[in-house]
């Protein structure tokens, strides 16, 4: 039976900053990581009830500011098929976190009661960390947490985000029919690399691929990964990998990095005929890229990377001759236009639009029969829904094609990361495809071509007045800002912009695309220079192209 009777002595070593307000945001809470620490202890009190409220399910709780700088830290929680927080929840984490230290055992009972948790299950949790100079306080303040509600805890460690949503999935399907893998990073390995052996044996073995790991978690992880694989299939050279030097972590390197910067990082020397990707700094995302025969930098970002798995997957069931089992897309407003234009028009493949952040793509994309789902910034990954499955169970192949195709459609399934958006998996994926197709990055390129796009941050005194509609795409207040983006997007052929504030960092975004790309930069700047002059900007206006 958990009482609340330890709450208050441990709550009083982890007391909350007077002057500071918590919000549960895209990805979690999200902020200084010196300033975390009432709100790491509180999440450890909310995962334990949360596990109880799941009638003793194991819930995950990572500690990460993934892509952020290093000085950031974060913190969210996994329900039990590894997936993100059930949305009703993320209320109860803001409320926890901003309460007095007195009433941290009030709220609690409170949330107990509403929700009808029974207090006599024993809390199960799972919990591990990213590579950050705050992580070990904020785990030991996370413990504190735990171990107030005599939660059954085990720190897995420092691992990727998304090896984390796996252990719970695993942890909870066990000697289930869902039983989703061996809980541990030899368990990941071999799950993940054994599904790619399988897929690729017997093709063409690939040029060596050259990772940059954004001197986080994903550098020693992925090396785990080749070590298991141990195969010419994956010939990995890993970059930017210190994850000991204090200041380095996603410091001009990693995904984040490359998608705003539309270069490679500058510790890389771009070659042709080579072949690079990136992650961030908790690998839950993924970005390729090379140089064309002039040597110009070109990016595959997470438009890409759907389109390749969208058109493989689409390929593979119309060879398999399933009928009725449909592909289709998930993407946000950060989507190329051209992306979209090619999954509808070339495709024809169903789309749909939700807000960025993950969580919510996925959400749309259990939806689908086969869901892929990314964001432009290299977040996503693929769902295979009960329809999906049931299908694919029932399909009787009438040759061997059709056989082939529906074993790897299996294979597939085994290959990717249900849970979450994972750098690791995802890398594989693709590396099958291309594999597979004989394609280089070039012939991948191909499909289609972006339009010149650019991403912006303009930091604000204040970024909660900013408010959206229209999957964060047009701009309800401050007033008047919106009426001036549209009269600047008017002036450029092609144009898109919109403007929406950052739930990650201290920043209001800005995205812009447009026919050329001085088109794109000067509309982009110019819906940034509105956004600071007419929203309170703070430190230099943006101005570099204008
Ligand atoms: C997180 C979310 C992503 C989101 C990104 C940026 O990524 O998981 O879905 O796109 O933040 O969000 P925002 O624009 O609201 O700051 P990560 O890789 O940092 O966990």
């Amino acid at each position: 039976m958990t009482t609340f009777s330890k709450i208050a002595e441990y709550s009083a070593k982890h007391p909350k900053p007077a002057d500071k307000t918590f919000a549960y945001g895209t990805a979690g809470f999200r902020t200084l990581g010196d300033t975390l620490d009432s709100t790491v202890f509180r999440v450890g009190l909310l995962a334990a009830l949360r596990s109880q409220s799941k009638e003793g399910k194991t819930i995950g709780v990572m500690i990460t500011a993934s892509h952020n700088h290093e000085r950031d830290n974060g913190v969210k929680l996994v329900d039990p098929m590894g997936e993100m927080l059930q949305q009703s929840w993320e209320g109860y984490c803001s409320e926890i976190a901003n309460a007095s230290d007195e009433q941290v055992a009030d709220i609690l009972g409170s949330i107990a009661k509403a929700e009808a948790v029974d207090l006599s299950v024993t809390p199960r949790v799972v919990y591990a960390r990213d590579t950050r100079p705050s992580g070990p306080a904020l785990q030991a303040a996370l413990e504190d947490g735990l171990a107030a509600l005599n939660a059954d805890a085990t720190n897995y460690g420092i691992v990727t985000t998304p090896q984390l949503h796996y252990f719970v999935r695993c942890l909870n399907t066990a000697g289930t029919p869902a039983t989703y893998g061996e809980p541990s990073v030899s368990g990941y390995n071999h799950k993940y690399g054994q599904a790619y052996l399988r897929l690729v044996n017997g093709k063409p073995h690939p040029s060596p691929l050259f990772i940059d790991a954004a001197n986080g978690v994903g550098a020693p992880q992925v090396r785990s990964l080749a070590a298991a694989i141990n195969s010419p299939y994956f010939n990995i050279k890993v970059f930017n990998s210190d994850t000991e030097t204090l200041g380095k972590l996603n410091m001009d390197c990693g995904a984040d990095y490359v998608k705003s910067n539309q270069r490679q990082p500058p510790s890389m020397e771009l070659q042709p005929d080579r072949r690079y990707c990136s992650f961030d700094g908790d690998a839950d995302r993924i970005v390729y890229y090379y140089a064309d025969a002039h040597g110009a930098f070109r990016l595959l970002d997470g438009d890409k990377i759907s389109t390749l798995i969208a058109t493989y997957l689409r390929d593979l069931v119309v060879t398999a001759g399933i009928d009725d089992l449909q592909v289709g897309v998930v993407q946000t407003a950060y989507a190329n236009g051209s992306s979209t234009s090619y999954i509808k028009d070339t495709l024809q493949l169903p789309t749909s639009f939700s807000k960025t952040g993950v969580k919510y793509l996925h959400h749309e994309a259990e939806k689908m029969n086969i869901g892929v789902y990314f964001e432009a910034n290299g977040h996503g990954t693929v769902l295979f829904n009960t329809g999906a499955v049931a299908k694919l169970q029932q399909a009787t192949p009438q040759s061997p094609a059709q056989a082939d195709a529906i074993e790897r459609l299996w294979a597939l399934r085994d290959l990717i990361n249900e849970s979450v958006g994972d750098a690791m998996s995802d890398m594989l994926l693709v590396e099958t495809i291309l594999i597979c197709k004989g394609w280089s990055l070039s012939q991948w390129d191909a499909a289609y071509s972006d339009l010149p796009s650019r991403l912006l941050k303009v930091v604000v005194n204040d970024r909660t007045i900013f408010n959206t509609t229209n999957a964060e795409q047009t701009l309800t207040s401050p007033k008047g800002l919106q009426e001036h983006v549209d009269v600047l997007v008017k002036k450029y052929p092609k144009g898109r912009s919109f403007v929406r504030p950052s739930g990650t960092e201290d920043a209001v975004r800005v995205y812009a695309e447009a026919a050329t790309r001085a088109d794109c930069d000067q509309l982009a700047y110019s819906v940034a220079g509105a956004v600071f002059d007419k929203a309170g900007g703070r430190g230099d206006r943006p101005s570099e192209f204008l």
